[in-house]
């Protein structure tokens, strides 16, 4: 057990409800799974990215095609960022939420349960401890 244990790490990482999660009431049932799975809600913060604060929040995303589109569509409502804190939180975290494209992701995860889209995908979670420090500190300064 203390070996097990030790092979698990407790770490923290970030989610932020997309305004489509947000606009549809999804807030607390969202929460709740985190709570339910055993992570701590640590940080919470309800508020709308500007363009310059989305830009640097997608800043991994700068060359990709749908950047504009993820930018507009981040900051065209209210969020609400979380971090998360728990047993290998980045990894359990990134199984909850399910495949980025919503139509596809596996039943019993947050996309997969909530939604259809693809930009429009409910919510966003780190996808490592190095994106979660940079992330966060966009959001929580
Ligand atoms: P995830 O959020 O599952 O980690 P990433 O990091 O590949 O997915 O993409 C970041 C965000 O960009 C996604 N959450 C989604 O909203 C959007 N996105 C990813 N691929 C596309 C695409 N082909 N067209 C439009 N938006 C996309």
């Amino acid at each position: 057990m203390e070996n097990r244990n030790k092979l698990q790490s407790n770490e923290e990482t970030l989610i932020v409800i997309k305004p489509d999660g947000f606009k549809r009431g999804l807030t607390g049932k969202i929460i709740s799974r985190f709570e339910d799975k055993g992570f701590q809600i640590k940080k919470i913060k309800s508020f709308q990215f500007d363009k310059m604060e989305a830009e640097e929040f997608y800043n991994i995303h700068r060359d990709k095609p749908f950047f504009n589109e993820l930018v507009s569509f981040i900051t065209s409502g209210i969020v609400v960022a979380c971090v998360i804190e728990g047993i290998n939180a980045v990894t359990t975290t990134r199984l909850m939420i399910g495949s980025t494209k919503s139509s596809e992701a596996d039943a019993g995860t947050i996309r997969g349960d909530f939604g259809l889209g693809l930009t429009d995908n409910i919510i966003h979670a780190s996808d490592s401890v190095e994106s979660f420090i940079k992330e966060s500190k966009v959001i929580f300064g």
